[in-house]
């Protein structure tokens, strides 16, 4: 068997050999990176099992009974929230996380020696009403550098897009895929549920410059600003097609994958737009542009937003270089 042949059909590449060999191209590292995403991924192996049974132990919750371990049932987007945050705590490297689902940051160490360089944020399962219809749901995460300089270590944890070290999301659909970037292109990895392992499948993730679909919950874009109206009549008038999977993550996978545009924009129900800037519209955006795409929040490129509030909403249109310009030509006319 020729190499092209074992290279290009036979993947016998894990996360963890993956993160070996590039903090080999880093004399200098310490492992703590490594040691974040390892979390991260063994985290998202524990979301994966757990959504796949999500209904059968929903049955047994609804029934009066504990789970096996004795507790109350409880919903999977807070088991998710409790693996990440038990799972980064267990590592060094992690100084502060921060979660959709916590009001404020929690502060894992004070330590300012630089023993624990990361902060960590999180939605630790978007999407996730998308479980009791078995849609598929994610986890999103950026990473930050431990801002020593600041007053309150919590602080670190507000700092714009351009200033992240890493992003990543993992989609929990029919397999569970772990896409990443640390700012030197975007990896893609399968989990292998045989071996629990993630196996790199894609290297160098590239969006396609172009794709005829966009992505927008178009229930709301009577009460969007009419640039989005006047863009969506377009699209429907130059033969796109509308896919809107209602999870982030989903319907983000499929534009990288296949091209497009996804578009929150403001709503009357949300007139800042849905979407968190922190730890899901930063996150996307820096996976975008690592794999040649753009992300906007109106005007402005999402990751030069300076973020006053954790929990932040802003508008948000990611995608194909040439499908998020025509949005862009619309709303800004
Ligand atoms: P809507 C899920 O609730 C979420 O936060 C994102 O994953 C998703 O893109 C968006 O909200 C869906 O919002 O208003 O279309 O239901």
């Amino acid at each position: 068997m020729d190499n092209d042949t074992l290279t290009a059909g036979h993947n016998l590449t894990s996360l963890q050999t993956f993160l070996i060999s590039e903090r080999s191209k880093y004399p200098h590292a310490t492992g703590r990176y490594t040691m974040v995403l390892s979390a991260l991924s063994l985290a998202g192996k524990f979301i994966a099992a757990r959504c796949r049974r999500a209904r059968l132990e929903d049955v047994l919750g609804a029934m009066g009974s504990d789970n096996v371990q004795g507790e109350a049932q409880q919903k999977l987007d807070v088991i998710a929230n409790e693996a990440l945050i038990r799972s980064l705590g267990s590592r060094p490297g992690v100084a502060v996380v921060a979660s959709e689902e916590d009001d404020n940051p929690i502060v894992l160490s004070n330590d300012t020696s630089g023993e624990r360089p990361y902060v960590v944020l999180f939605d630790p399962l978007d999407g996730s009403s998308n479980l009791d219809v078995c849609g598929s749901v994610g986890t999103i995460f950026s990473i930050l550098l431990h801002d020593r300089r600041a007053e309150h270590v919590e602080e670190s944890a507000l700092q714009p897009g351009l200033r992240q070290v890493g992003a990543g999301y993992v989609l929990y659909g029919p397999s569970t895929v772990l896409v990443l970037t640390a700012g030197t292109g975007v990896q893609m990895f399968v989990l292998d549920p045989t071996i629990g392992s993630f196996l790199l499948v894609d290297d160098d993730v590239r969006i396609p410059e172009a794709g005829k679909s966009y992505s927008m919950n178009t229930a709301n874009l009577g009460s969007c600003p009419e640039g989005y109206q006047r863009y969506v009549e377009w699209a429907n008038g130059s033969g796109y097609s509308m896919r809107y999977a209602g999870a982030m993550v989903a319907d983000v996978h499929r534009i990288l994958m296949k091209g497009g545009v996804f578009l929150y924009p403001p709503t009357a129900s949300a007139p800042s737009g849905k979407l968190r800037l922190m730890y899901e519209c930063n996150p996307m955006a820096m996976l975008m542009e690592q794999a040649g795409g753009k992300s906007y929040s109106g005007t402005q490129r999402t990751m030069e937003i300076q973020p006053d509030a954790l929990h932040q909403r802003v508008p948000v249109v990611l995608g194909s270089p040439d499908e998020v310009d025509h949005v862009l030509r619309h709303i800004s006319s």
